[in-house]
């Protein structure tokens, strides 16, 4: 496969006036007629090259006259004249075989689209690049009954509908949708009183479970118009629910389309976290519409530039909307779980990486979550007023601009004066920095002396220092804070910074609310973590605390047989005990630090991970905390019991999180009888699934899975559950064999993405499971993965990612997962997608 690197951009020869498309549709045979109208730049390259695969051309025509392009597996090229002209083409596809679910597919009896990033050369010839933008005018027939493309309606009328898109757009932001679909309706007035039609389309059936996912739009657009001064600007906004989708959802124009997933919730079929989760891509879906749509990247490479923006963005509102330092605690997780980890293995990339073979394999946790982050520091750097200033003036100078990484730093110095050439390392440099602090008192002056260290990489051979906001506070002995935050910005490799005027020695808090993507290397003193467990004022860094006791804890366990640590026990139970902190904050307290995390931790410092030996210390440390936190329990569950009925906000929440934290521990020292009341009677999904989890931990859950499947059978996002959750809660000798299982039962229809998620999700999340020492982990999820590529490239080569951390492991490990890495990459016609990867992990 080719590689294709940034240097080697070029702009396109043509700008685009218009384009027309024709849509006929038919399963098998769509015909997609195309008139689009080119004009020559004065100064470009004229190769007249359109992108086009698995298209069968009718008929092409320029200036009305036939022609006959030369045609191959990537597009076409033609003679063109020297002026403007209109290209007509006449191309025949084929929907109903679209398994891959790019371009133009079928799904569940109706049509939809995915073309970014390079699905539209799937739908027809075109100029199948971020920065080509035309205005497009799109005809639909065929005979169903909603019938819809991006922008707003020009004509409906039975079996033909024609939809205007005023907006220039790239090709990547095109959708059409036909289907047998029911819409869920509301309406919006922006802020300077134009009324916007919304609908929510869905399948017949699924209409109780709109309501939440149009609150939550109508939240977005006030929000954007509230803090970002965005309004929508089309008279529709149309979001279609899909059950066969690769992504979480896409921002066409107009006409967002989603995994249904991503937007169906009711409190009977969805969790807590479904709900957040909802919330949370509906907005950025719709923050894309400024950030994405209005202003686009000039190239893929430039992708963090909308989806780093667009994911700050979202975070900014989940924190606006629920609690600030839950949201950035759970976000931190997120991102030491999957970018940390991409970032220290042979997935490592910038986050504006410098080449790729397959654009689908950078939808990565470091395009988009730390590409988020780093804009998290840009702000800052530079302060809040200044952010606002720097966007309005990026909003007002690109709008209607396909944008570079160049563009959007340059807003910033203009409107700060501030030289960020050095902050741009953080767009080209891959890796994650591991910061050293040390300190020192002397006659009333205390110094912070930082370190910084990034790994020289494949892409990133001599690293250089990077600006790094450290957010830092400083507390008394007594616990009370002497020095409030302050970001201290490190720029140089090793930097001190000193506070005058304090009387006594004072216990650091630095890296508040996580202020930048690194590791902070070297170990505080036990007592140190334990005191900023009682006392930090920072939300963020009072929970790390008692992390970084939970961790230290479970290493000694897995390095020494140490018992678990009283401290951290001692520590956390003040903590849960303390009804002024939110519930939701205090279920995150007694969340221990994931198995995959620990094997990080152990690795980082050069020592082989046992993923057994792992499994055994969290068992070991749950026990624990059912046994030292006995006589709290009880109450904690009863105080955090729901009386009024279900809501999915934060209050509620953050309640049952706690209680089901603590159902769990409970079931351990008294039996399952309570799960079991849970599950029998609980109204809602986070209740029932929750105890069913419990249950089946406790070899109990037998007779409540069965019944689980009886109840829920007929709802496909509930059934996944059903099967993923099987596997999370096996035990790890018998996560493979479970998993094997599930793929024999009748609804594992594993060309729907979501499903086949649902059980290799799950088994690739299952650390023990998927590292168990016979190797059958690998063997299973190599088996399915072979299967899975000739009909999904791009949802094979995403779960390739499990394999990105066997080079950790025993040598023993690592050659059963050797053997199944080849084995994939000897299959023949591999896709590009997951041969990338693979060749990347396998290296
Ligand atoms: N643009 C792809 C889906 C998303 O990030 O919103
Ligand atoms: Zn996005």
């Amino acid at each position: 496969p080719q590689t294709v690197y940034l240097k080697d951009y070029k702009p396109f020869g043509y700008d685009i006036d218009s384009v027309q498309l024709d849509f006929d549709l038919s399963p098998h045979a769509t015909r997609v007629k195309s008139r689009i109208a080119f004009r020559p730049k004065p100064t470009s390259d004229r190769r007249f090259f359109l992108h086009g695969e698995q298209l069968k051309l009718i008929a092409a025509r320029i200036d009305g006259a036939p022609v006959t392009p030369q045609v191959n597996a990537q597009g076409l090229m033609c003679d063109v004249p020297d002026g403007p002209f209109i290209w007509e083409a006449e191309v025949e596809i084929d929907p109903a075989n679209n398994t891959a679910l790019e371009g133009l597919y079928m799904s569940g009896g109706m049509y939809c689209t995915q073309c970014e990033a390079e699905g539209f050369r799937k739908i027809t010839y075109y100029p199948d690049r971020p920065d080509v933008m035309s205005v497009f005018t799109v005809r639909i027939n065929g005979p169903h009954p909603v019938l819809l493309s991006n922008g707003n309606p020009v004509s409906q009328a039975d079996g033909v509908a024609e939809w205007h898109d005023p907006w220039p757009k790239p090709a990547y932001l095109f959708a059409l949708v036909a289907g047998d679909l029911v819409a869920h309706a509301d309406e919006f007035t922006t802020k300077s009183g134009r009324k916007v039609d919304l609908n929510l389309y869905v399948r017949p059936g699924d209409e109780g479970k709109c309501a939440f996912g149009m609150q939550a739009l109508k939240d977005s657009m006030k929000w954007d118009e509230a803090v970002y001064g965005r309004e929508y600007d089309l008279d529709i906004f149309n979001i279609v629910a899909v059950d066969d989708f690769n992504m979480g959802a896409m921002e066409n124009k107009g006409l967002n389309v989603f995994n249904s997933s991503a937007v169906l919730a009711s409190p009977e079929t969805s969790t807590d976290m479904n709900f957040q989760r909802v919330e949370a891509i509906i907005a950025h879906e719709y923050f894309h519409n400024w950030t994405g749509n209005r202003i686009t990247c000039r190239d893929w490479f430039q992708l963090c530039l909308k989806e780093g923006l667009t994911v700050y963005r979202d975070s900014q509102f989940t924190s606006d909307m629920r609690s600030a330092a839950v949201k950035r605690i759970g976000d931190v997780i997120d991102l030491r779980a999957r970018q940390f980890a991409e970032d220290q293995g042979p997935l490592s990339h910038p986050v504006r990486p410098e080449s790729f073979q397959e654009i689908n394999n950078f939808y990565t946790a470091t395009v988009y979550e730390k590409g988020s982050e780093v804009i998290g520091m840009l702000r800052r750097l530079v302060g809040a007023q200044a952010y606002a200033e720097a966007l309005d003036l990026y909003f007002e100078r690109h709008d209607g601009q396909a944008c570079t990484i160049e563009d959007w730093l340059k807003v910033f110095e203009d409107t700060t004066g501030r030289d960020l050439g050095q902050f741009k390392r953080w767009y080209s440099q891959a890796g994650t920095p591991r910061i050293k602090v040390e300190d020192n008192w002397n006659s009333n002056t205390y110094t912070l002396t930082f370190t910084q260290h990034l790994k020289p990489s494949a892409t990133t051979p001599d690293p250089k220092p990077q600006v790094i906001p450290i957010v830092t506070g400083l507390l008394a002995p007594s616990g009370q804070e002497v020095v409030a935050s302050r970001v201290l910005e490190l720029t140089e490799a090793q930097q001190s910074f000193t506070f005058e005027g304090l009387t006594e020695r004072p216990v650091p808090s630095v890296l508040r609310g996580f202020s930048a993507p690194v590791i902070l290397e070297n170990k505080r003193a036990q007592e140190h973590a334990a005191f900023l467990l009682a006392h930090d004022t920072d939300p963020f860094n009072r929970w790390e605390a008692g992390r970084e006791l939970a961790r230290d804890s479970l290493l000694a366990m897995i390095r020494s047989g140490a018992a678990p640590d009283l401290g951290y026990l001692d520590g956390l139970a003040k903590v849960l005990s303390d009804t002024t902190l939110d519930p939701a904050y205090r279920a995150l307290m007694l969340a221990l630090p994931g198995q995959t995390d620990i094997a990080t931790a152990l690795h980082d410092v050069g020592e082989t991970p046992d993923p057994d030996a792992i499994w055994s210390a969290h068992e070991t440390m749950i026990e624990a905390q059912a046994t030292h936190f006995a006589e709290l329990l009880p109450a904690l569950f009863a105080q955090n019991q729901v009386r009024e009925a279900y809501r999915p906000n934060a209050a509620q929440s953050g309640q049952r999180s706690l209680a089901n934290a603590v159902l769990r521990l409970l079931c351990l020292n008294d039996g399952p009888d309570r799960a079991q009341a849970q599950f029998d009677t609980a109204d809602n999904m986070t209740q029932q699934l929750a105890a069913l989890a419990v249950l089946l931990r406790a070899n109990a859950g037998k007779d409540a899975l069965q019944s689980f499947e009886t109840q829920w059978k007929s709802d496909r996002l509930v059934m996944d559950k059903w099967f993923g959750l099987q596997v999370m809660q096996a035990a790890p000798a018998d996560v493979a064999e479970t998993a094997q299982a599930l793929t024999q039962h009748p609804d594992f229809n594993w060309k729907n993405p979501n499903r086949f998620r649902a059980v290799f999700g799950s088994l690739a999340a299952h650390h023990a499971g998927l590292n168990s020492a016979d190797g059958a982990g690998y063997k299973l999820l190599a088996d399915w993965l072979i299967k899975l590529d000739p009909v999904n490239p791009q949802t094979t080569a995403r779960m390739c990612a499990a394999f990105q951390t066997w080079r950790r492991y025993d040598a023993e490990r690592q050659a059963l997962c050797a053997t199944q890495l080849d084995r994939i990459l000897a299959v023949p016609d591999l896709s590009r997608d997951t041969s990338e990867m693979l060749e990347r992990i396998r290296g």
